[in-house]
């Protein structure tokens, strides 16, 4: 019933002016308490609340993370907002494991133990890629291309001296990272990756599963990819999955990684994703979450080249702003209806200041970078929670008001 029903409910039920003073006083009393109302949501956005806390009874929200942002502004950031990290590169394969006996533990350390510190908790990520991989691993003893046998024992060594070493201290692993074919051909199920090509199938990813595990038994183990919404690729994501489970690999569950955009997914396929995945029984973890306000550039008349020079960046416009936040918020009101299948929410990058999207396409300095005389000439994703001065996004609050 809104106020003005109330009133003229009121002046039908008596023409006595006693009455509607009245009934004028009951109506301050609604007013009163409708602005109570609005004044009580207002304070629930406490500033001293992070997102962390506005999502302490549905899951972790994590931020993947460098050694850059483990100091100054970004770390003060990360504690208060975010209660689990990633190491955005820092432990993958390549530059942890660069040649056969050299480890870089530094960055990954540092990394573990500034979370441990803040009591955060830490996905690893990852343990088998095809991309920032070690190249070494692929050639045997005198330059020769490796065979299965030797590949897999080093695998196996790299993924016990990796996940051993944080044994105990990270809780969740992307086991491997990407193994589904991206094309349309719904025959090719699996990437031609150096792996695959080496291993002459798929029997590195289950291999990798069963070292994950053997290396530490505690630690949730994930299969992790992007567009895994989009129906050819959900598919064959699902077909990796069945095999796995169906070989008992040490499977928990399925990172999706979400580099969206303003009109990808789409609330159907989100949930169709979602339901396939959880009627396996697995879990999921949304892994590598930031929403791109660039779209899709057109494809090139026929018979012209494209644009030699990058696009320049169109800012951050209302227009831009107000589909990012209706995606987010689309989003998150489906993922926290998923809440029991779902253990973590990680953001990839901290703030629009620096995000791994702004680096492609091309370009030179741009975002917070760009003054005056140094003009945007990327184009900029502006794909996260905080803006470019680390600030909360309006789509911040469309992700907490619920
Ligand atoms: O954010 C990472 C960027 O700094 C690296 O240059 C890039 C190298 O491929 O990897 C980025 O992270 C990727 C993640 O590890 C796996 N999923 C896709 C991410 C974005 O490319």
């Amino acid at each position: 019933m809104t106020n003005m029903d109330f009133y003229n409910i009121a002046k039908k039920a008596t023409r006595g002016t006693m009455f509607f003073t009245i009934a004028s006083l009951a109506l301050s009393l609604v007013q009163c308490t409708s602005k109570h109302q609005v004044t009580t949501s207002v304070a629930a956005n406490n500033p001293d609340k992070g997102l962390k806390d506005y999502y302490k009874n549905y899951f972790p929200i994590g931020v993947a993370v460098s050694m850059a942002s483990l100091h100054g502004s970004d770390s003060a950031l990360i504690v208060k907002e975010f209660n689990s990290v990633t190491p955005e590169n820092d432990m993958k394969m390549g530059p942890i494991h660069p040649s056969e006996n050299v480890y870089n533990w530094k960055n990954a350390d540092a990394i573990v133990d500034f979370a441990v510190s803040h009591q955060i908790r830490i996905r690893g990520h990852n343990l088998c890629w095809h991309n920032q991989e070690a190249a070494w691993m692929f050639k045997g003893p005198n330059g020769e291309p490796v065979t299965k046998e030797l590949l897999l024992q080093r695998l196996k060594d790299h993924i016990f001296a990796v996940a051993g070493r944080y044994k105990g201290k990270i809780y969740a692993w992307d086991v491997v990272n990407e193994a589904v074919d991206d094309s349309d051909d719904t025959t090719q199920v699996y990437r031609k990756s150096n792996w695959y090509k080496i291993c002459n199938g798929p029997d590195f990813i289950d291999s990798a599963f069963k070292y994950a595990h053997q290396a530490d038994p505690n630690a949730k183990l994930y299969y992790n990819d992007y567009n895994s919404e989009h129906p050819v690729k959900r598919e064959k994501i699902y077909k990796l999955l069945k095999k796995l489970i169906d070989d008992h690999a040490p499977i928990d569950g399925v990172g999706m990684q979400a580099h969206w955009k303003l009109n990808d997914p789409s609330p159907e396929e989100l949930r169709k994703a979602l339901d396939e995945v959880t009627s396996l029984g697995l879990k999921v973890q949304f892994t590598e979450m930031d929403i791109t306000i660039r779209l899709p550039k057109p494809p090139p008349a026929l018979g012209t080249m494209p644009a030699p020079t990058p696009v320049p960046d169109s800012g951050y416009t209302a227009q831009a702003e107000a589909r990012q936040i209706a995606q987010y918020k689309m989003a998150f009101d489906i993922i926290r209806q998923y809440r029991k299948y779902i253990t973590n929410v990680t953001f990839w990058n901290v703030s629009d200041r620096s995000s791994w999207l702004d680096g492609r396409g091309g370009g030179l300095l741009g975002g917070a970078a760009a003054g005056v005389n140094t003009p945007r000439v990327i184009r900029k994703a502006y794909p996260l929670l905080f803006d470019e001065n680390r600030q909360r996004k309006k789509a911040y609050w469309a992700v907490v008001n619920f």
